[in-house]
């Protein structure tokens, strides 16, 4: 990394599912360019418009660059200076005074994929919180849902592999604004419908994927498993169930079918809000066409019923025998099946933690940090890869949380996030072309290598450098809490998982990244070989009625503006110029990203008094975000959309879209019913 010009490789670390690979150039030990890498089967030469600009956030003159202490009130973000010593031996000190007091469950640690390289978000942060016995989050806000409502009928989130859908020939789009969220799979779709395949969008907003779609279905908001089951009844009153597949290979069948015989399209029109022949059409065309693919992302996990929607869907490609078709059957996130071909035991080393500590959920932190009964209390937060202040549900309340002046904050970031406004130290995090680490891809099959292009700036370190120093200054001694980094990936990659053959550390640093080993035409479940209890595909689960949990395929609790005082469900999704809140700091994103609006329909509108392009209050009983008013009928009435990301409600410090979420968990996996929030739009003067 010293003088002259070089390329180097390196791996987006976001929480994104295009894992792309980059090359960045530098001269004199500084990046001048980054740009995709043209050989990446899923990169294809070309990053989106966020990473487009990563050296201008790895440049940005608001990076923190060394350990800040905070001097001012909570939340005002007034810090001062001081040396990584000072900064380390003050937090040993008071978590060592808390332990004694309080015990280590007292400390918190609080991560999500901010970060979603291996050694960043899954190393040495487990074995350092294990041996102190501090309490663990669950991290359940992304993906903990739609992957067990998927493994509840097929064992595993397995699927299959996104390089294949150029065989399919159906798409449907269940859920995901594919253009936006996973820019890189679109080029293959593409593929797909040049070679003769048809494209579905389903989504209760007209989002830019539905708009380049061959059909979009819009159903309202939450009703996805009742369209699942009114195909069920259509797939087997026309005899299109692939009765040699079910026999062998599923368990359930009978109960299912008298299931799915209480959801004629008669029925299925009423809850969903949709005609009676699209019903009929999508089931028709779904069975009968080969292959035919089901590709949800995370839109459907963020409704209380998230879990038995996934669960619901995943039965449709069993009763079809889509599986049995290369480019047939499900696919969601490639997470599972990455880490479980890479040694996690040896990495986070279980077996060294203290044993039985409490787990809380992160959707709870706002009222973990305020509870008075929990024991012992919340006394030290440490943040990492993540921005909870911005990104959970029921924002003010997080807030409230993160204002107590008892509660020792740490926040390990490259930005005063709005997270770290609240810290008592702020401590620099590295870029991701500052160190190296693995990148398993939650959205396609390779493995890539992130190798470090520049030092690291200023005083800042990576995530298991923070770990280390922690320990040292925690007085630990234990060898593992220091290994290397390298040491850490060799351990990873060290499992004997047949699809890790021929995958080795010096592979990678020659190749960039490398396909997991397996063949080319890779059919997860075509002779089934479902990883439940049964070994079958789970059409009916014990394992979910031993839980209280309906066994068979349901709607679920489908919540509605019946269920509150406000009107209109509102969704918050994703947009192009931030990644969740990340890219808030930067002006070329925000100027892109323009102001923060709030779609409703003309009808909705009319029926307010709503004028186009004036301000507005998006209100329910939490609180309320101003926005620009935007009619249009990219909604269905009763349905409003608002982008989530780093806008923030101009006439507030921090206040954003998550005022508006309810914090209350899903069905049984526990994530954030995000998108059942209800509100109501009113013109920001009148009362
Ligand atoms: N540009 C960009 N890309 C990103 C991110 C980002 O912030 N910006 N975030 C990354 C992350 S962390 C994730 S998890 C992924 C998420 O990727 P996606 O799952 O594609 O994104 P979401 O915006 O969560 O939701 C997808 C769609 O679900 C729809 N939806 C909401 N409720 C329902 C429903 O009840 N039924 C149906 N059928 N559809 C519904 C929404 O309208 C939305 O269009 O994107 C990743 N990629
Ligand atoms: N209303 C609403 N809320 C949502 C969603 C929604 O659709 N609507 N989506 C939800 C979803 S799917 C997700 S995944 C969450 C995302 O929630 P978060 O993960 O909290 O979101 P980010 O804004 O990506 O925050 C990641 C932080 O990690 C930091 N970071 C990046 N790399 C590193 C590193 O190497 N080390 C350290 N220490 N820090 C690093 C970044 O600078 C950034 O501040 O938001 C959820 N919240
Ligand atoms: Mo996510």
């Amino acid at each position: 990394m010293g003088a002259g010009l070089s390329v180097i490789r390196g791996a987006c670390g976001h929480d994104c599912p295009d894992t792309c690979t980059w090359m960045v150039e530098v001269n004199q030990g500084r990046a001048e360019k980054l740009y995709g890498d043209p050989d990446h089967p899923f990169t294809r030469g070309s990053l989106c418009g966020k990473v487009n600009h990563y050296l201008e956030r790895v440049y940005h003159p608001d990076r923190v660059l060394h350990p800040l202490k905070r001097v001012g009130k909570k939340g005002d973000a007034k810090f001062v200076r001081v040396s990584w010593d000072e900064a380390l031996s003050d937090i040993a000190a008071r978590w060592k005074a808390i332990i004694q007091e309080s015990g280590a469950e007292a400390i918190l640690p609080f991560s999500t994929a901010g970060n979603q390289s291996l050694l960043a978000s899954s190393s040495l942060d487990f074995r350092f919180f294990g041996v102190l016995g501090a309490s663990q989050i669950e991290r359940s806000i992304c993906g903990v849902v739609a992957h067990n409502g998927i493994a509840a009928t097929q064992g595993a989130g397995t699927g299959v592999n996104p390089e294949d859908f150029v065989h399919s020939r159906l798409i449907v789009l269940w859920g995901t604004n594919t253009i936006v969220t996973n820019m890189h799979l679109w080029p293959i779709i593409l593929e797909a419908r040049q070679r003769g395949a048809k494209i579905v969008v389903i989504d209760p907003i007209r989002t830019r994927t539905a708009e380049a779609a061959d059909w979009h279905i819009a159903p309202r908001p939450g009703t996805d498993a009742a369209l699942a089951l009114g195909m069920m009844h259509v797939i087997i009153r026309d005899n299109h169930v692939d009765h040699d597949y079910v026999e062998q290979y599923a368990t359930g069948y009978s109960q299912l079918a008298e299931r799915a015989q209480q959801y004629p399209p008669a029925r299925v029109a009423e809850i969903t809000g949709l005609s009676v022949d699209v019903i009929e059409q999508l089931a028709k065309e779904y069975a009968t066409t080969t292959p035919s693919l089901l590709r949800p992302l995370i839109g459907l996990e963020h409704h209380h019923n998230g879990a038995m929607t996934f669960r619901t869907i995943a039965c449709l490609p069993v009763l079809i025998g889509a599986w049995r078709h290369r480019g047939g059957g499900l696919s969601r996130s490639t997470h599972a099946l990455q880490y479980s071909t890479l040694n996690m035991n040896g990495l986070l080393k279980p077996e060294v933690h203290v044993k039985g500590t409490r787990t809380l959920n992160m959707v709870n932190l706002g009222h973990d940090l305020c509870s008075t009964t929990l024991s012992p209390p919340v006394r030290s937060l440490v943040v990492y890869n993540a921005n909870p202040a911005a990104t959970l549900p029921n924002q003010a309340q997080v807030l409230r949380g993160l204002e107590r002046e008892n509660l020792l904050t740490i926040v390990h970031d490259l930005f005063i996030t709005d997270t770290a406004r609240y810290a008592d130290y702020v401590l620099p995090a590295t870029s991701q072309i500052e160190h190296l680490d693995l990148v398993p891809a939650w959205g396609h099959h390779y493995l890539s290598l992130n190798r470090p292009a520049i030092e690291p700036q200023g005083e800042s370190v990576c995530n298991t450098e923070l770990f280390r120093r922690l320990a040292r200054a925690m007085g630990r001694t234990e060898s593992h809490l220091f290994e290397s980094d390298e040491q850490l990936l060799r351990t990873a990659l060290d499992s004997g998982h047949p699809m890790l053959q021929g995958i080795t550390l010096e592979g990678l640093m020659e190749h960039g990244y490398l396909h997991l080993t397996h063949e080319e035409d890779w059919r997860p479940f075509a002779k089934g070989g479902f990883p439940t209890a049964s070994g079958r595909a789970e059409l009916y689960s014990e394992g979910l009625e031993r839980m209280g949990i309906d066994p068979l395929p349901s709607p679920g609790a489908i919540r509605t503006a019946s269920d509150s005082n406000y009107p209109l469900q509102l969704i918050t999704g994703k947009t192009l110029f931030f990644l969740n809140s990340s890219y808030s700091h930067m002006d070329w994103h925000c100027r892109r990203a323009g102001v923060l609006e709030v779609w409703i329909h003309p009808d909705d509108a009319a029926s307010r008094g709503l004028i186009d392009d004036e301000q507005v209050s998006v209100v329910n009983a939490q609180g309320s975000v101003h926005a620009v008013c935007r009619i249009t009928d990219k909604v269905s009435m009763g349905v409003t959309w608002m982008p989530f990301g780093g806008l923030i409600d101009a006439t507030q410090a921090a206040g954003n879209i998550n005022v508006l979420t309810p914090e209350e968990p899903t069905d049984w996996a526990g994530g954030s019913g995000f998108y059942d929030a209800f509100v109501d739009v009113r013109r920001t003067n009148v009362p």
